[in-house]
Order: structure tokens, then C-alpha cells, then sequence
């Protein structure tokens, strides 16, 4: 996840720096144009395609609900160090500091101090560089322009150590995410709402999950349910997905793999009425959590938007979670803001990050959309999901 968000960040930097390298010191000064990428071409895809993990659910689920342990932890996938790159022919040896080139101006200055300022157009051909790899990414166009704006401004504020060129840039890069990142508004503390509402009697917490077909809701669901059993906390699911072939075995499965009850009907039951059994077998019980699933619906479809009101006028959820896979690009942004316009959404789950090395809508959605991100699914396991922190996103993308 994010690896190709990384590589290109780091690659905008360090090509940043070569280009401005001039390997033929007398034509240095005359020589406007140089090539653009020279780093080989090819790594990210395979990158890309070695961090797509394929589990098979039931073998996966039988060996974490034994052994927590056991499950994959993509969350914690560590940076791999750059590859060498090979040396050019006549090119002599030098560290990609040492052979930065900089306009006359600047280099009076770096004579002078050590460190230099970016002239006007170094710093507009450097942001071009993030512009686009951020773009490319899935980062939104305004999320962008909001970064390049704060690049711009610290550009323009400090001196670069020039002798430490590309850790320099990238601290800049860092700084503004740091920024973006720190805009958004934060979310509700799931575990901790419901351990507040366990302590002033206030239970059973009701949680519905929304979203498109197939984004990983009822795996969210399973996942939270795994999260809150392994803490000591009741709850019960709601098979409230009564259109999909299959879903109602398959929030039985998971309901049975992890040890919590679930509450069903048959197909083309009133999934609003289910929710009501589950609230009501979970009063009686004294259940602390009732987790609602749904049918996967898009915002264009009347019928089933119609029996999302029904849902929510019903079961009257404390907290309504949109999931959505991060694989989808910008068109999640477009789901959350038409979704809302029919319901209140408090916050978004953003599953299959595991699976886009862009990742780019881990840092503009909550902007977008207004709707802050609860947490990262990162793999099919029970416990492959992470709680949002900038800090995760920043680690993961930044090169160390
Ligand atoms: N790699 C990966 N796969 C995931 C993740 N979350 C869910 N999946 C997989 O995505 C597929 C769909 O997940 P579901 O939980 O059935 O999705 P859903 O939203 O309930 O689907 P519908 O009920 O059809 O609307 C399953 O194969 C899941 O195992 C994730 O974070 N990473
Ligand atoms: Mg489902």
C-alpha cells in the first residue's frame, strides 16, 4: 500500500536533484534542457504487484480465529531500500548532491553559506514533479494544489542544505502532508464511544454500514466484531443484507468463526425489521454493540436508498460508517458526497489499501468529503484493520 505513491515522491525528489545535475561542467550554464526520468522504468509495477495478498477466506479465518497471531500483518510492511542504480558510462562517481546544478545566483549564495534557496523556476519545476506524482495517485486536484501552495510557501521561507539536497526536499514534501493531514477533522473513537456508553448504561451501540456493492462491508463488520469479542465486548450482528445471493451465509460464517450471535431472515425480508430483532435481542441480553450490515447500493438506485431510510428511521444508529474501497479512485469521493446527501455519514472506512499502491485517497478524502476516515482495511485477515492516524499514512509513503 502506497508503495507507488513512495517511489514516486521519491523519485520527483531524486530527479529533481539529478536533473539540476549537469555531468559536463563546462556546457553547464547553456544546457536548458535535461532528460526528465532517469531512473529505469519497470520496478513499481512489480512492486505493485508483489504486495497484493490473495488469502483464502475460510482457510485465513479458521486460522485466525485459533490464532490471532497468525494473521498477516500488512499494516506493518517495511520500506525496501531503493535498488542501485547503475552507473553511466563516462559518468564520473559522484553522490547526486554533489552534482547539483544551480543557477548563478544560487550558487553564489552556496559559496557563501552552504545551504541555497530555490530561484522561481526551480521551485516550479520541482513542484511539477510531486504535482504530478501526487496526481497520479489518486491525490485529489484541490488536495493538491493545497500542498503545492504550502511547498511553495516553505520553498520560498528556507534555505535548503545543499549538501544534503534530496533529504532536504523531502522534508519539505513531508511537512506539507503533515499539514494536509492535520486539517482534517478527526473521527469518532469507535472502541472508545462504546466503552463511554458501556460505563453510562447507554447500550446497546448501534452501527450501520453502508456503501457500494462489494467495498468490504460485511468483512469490516466481521473484523470489528473479531476486535471487540478479543477485548471482552458483546455484540451482535444483523444480517440486514437480504438482496445480495449468499450475504446472509456469509455474516453467518463470520458470526460463527468468531463466536457472536447473529440475527437473519430469508431473502427479500424487510432488512429495516432485522436490524429491530437484533436491537431488541441485544436489549434483552444485555449486548453492549449491535453491528447492522446492508446491502451494497449505489446512489442512483431509488429502491434500495429507500430501504436505507427505512434502516436508519428504524434502528437509529449511533454511528453509520460508509466503506469504500480505496481501489476505487476518486470515484469514492462522488459515493460519500451523493450518499450523504440521503443520510448522515459520521465517518469512512477505507478497505483494500492492501491492494492500492496509489493510496492517494487516504490523504484528500476526509478533505473532499468532509467525512473523516475511522480506519484502514489493509487485507482480509480479522485483524487487518488499521485505525486512521496521519502518522500511518506519513510512515508509510515517506522514505525513511
Ligand atoms: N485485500 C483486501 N480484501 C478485502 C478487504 N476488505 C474486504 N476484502 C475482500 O473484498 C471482498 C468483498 O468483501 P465483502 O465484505 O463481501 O464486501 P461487501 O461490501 O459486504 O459486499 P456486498 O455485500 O456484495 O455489497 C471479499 O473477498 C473480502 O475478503 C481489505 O481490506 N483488503
Ligand atoms: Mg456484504
Amino acid at each position: 500500500m502506497f508503495d507507488g505513491l513512495k517511489k514516486k515522491l521519491s523519485d520527483a525528489v531524486k530527479t529533481f536533484v539529478k536533473s539540476e545535475a549537469n555531468p559536463v561542467p563546462a556546457r553547464s550554464e547553456e544546457k536548458p534542457e535535461v532528460p526528465e526520468q532517469q531512473s529505469a522504468p519497470g520496478p513499481e509495477r512489480q512492486s505493485d504487484i508483489q504486495q497484493v495478498q490473495v488469502h483464502n477466506n475460510e482457510e485465513n479465518a479458521k486460522e485466525i480465529a485459533s490464532n490471532p497471531s497468525e494473521a498477516p500483518n500488512v499494516g506493518a510492511r517495511q520500506a525496501e531500500p531503493d535498488p542501485p542504480r547503475a552507473e553511466k558510462k563516462g559518468v564520473p562517481k559522484q553522490s547526486g548532491e554533489a552534482l547539483v546544478k544551480f543557477s548563478l545566483s544560487t550558487k553564489v549564495k552556496k559559496a557563501f553559506s552552504g545551504s541555497v534557496k530555490l530561484s522561481e523556476k526551480e521551485t516550479d519545476d520541482f513542484l511539477d514533479k510531486i504535482r504530478i506524482s501526487m496526481l497520479q495517485s489518486d491525490v485529489s486536484l484541490e488536495v493538491t494544489e493545497g500542498i503545492m501552495a504550502d511547498m511553495k510557501s516553505r520553498l520560498a521561507d528556507s534555505a535548503i542544505d545543499s549538501k544534503n539536497m534530496t533529504a532536504a526536499l523531502l522534508g519539505i514534501v513531508r511537512s506539507a502532508l503533515v499539514d494536509t493531514l492535520a486539517k482534517t477533522k478527526e473521527g469518532v473513537d469507535i472502541y472508545a464511544y462504546i466503552d463511554d456508553k458501556i460505563k453510562s448504561n447507554a447500550t446497546p451501540v448501534r452501527i450501520l454500514f453502508i456503501g457500494s456493492n462489494g467495498t468490504g462491508k460485511t468483512t469490516t463488520i466481521s473484523k470489528i466484531a473479531y476486535r471487540l469479542k478479543s477485548s471482552g465486548i458483546t455484540c451482535v450482528m444483523s444480517a440486514s443484507d437480504t438482496f445480495r445471493a449468499a450475504a446472509i451465509e456469509q455474516t453467518e460464517y463470520h458470526a460463527n468463526r468468531i463466536g457472536v450471535p447473529v440475527i437473519k431472515s430469508k431473502y427479500g425480508a424487510d432488512p429495516a425489521s432485522i436490524a429491530f430483532d437484533a436491537i431488541a435481542y441485544a436489549k434483552s441480553r444485555g449486548i453492549a454493540v449491535v453491528l447492522i450490515d446492508s446491502a451494497g447500493r449505489q446512489e442512483t438506485n431509488k429502491n434500495l436508498l429507500n430501504e436505507m431510510h427505512k434502516i436508519v428511521r428504524i434502528a437509529q444508529p449511533d454511528i453509520t460508517i460508509f466503506v469504500g474501497e480505496s481501489t476505487a479512485g476518486s470515484v469514492i469521493a462522488e459515493q460519500v458526497k451523493d450518499m450523504s446527501k440521503s443520510v448522515k455519514i459520521d465517518g469512512i472506512i477505507l478497505t483494500k489499501l492492501d491492494c492500492d499502491a496509489r493510496g492517494g485517497n487516504a490523504i484528500s478524502i476526509s478533505s473532499v468529503t468532509g467525512i473523516p476516515i475511522l480506519f484502514f482495511g489493509v487485507g482480509e485477515a480479522y485483524d487487518a484493520l488499521v485505525p486512521y492516524s496521519p502518522d500511518f499514512i506519513l510512515n508509510s509513503i515517506m522514505p525513511n
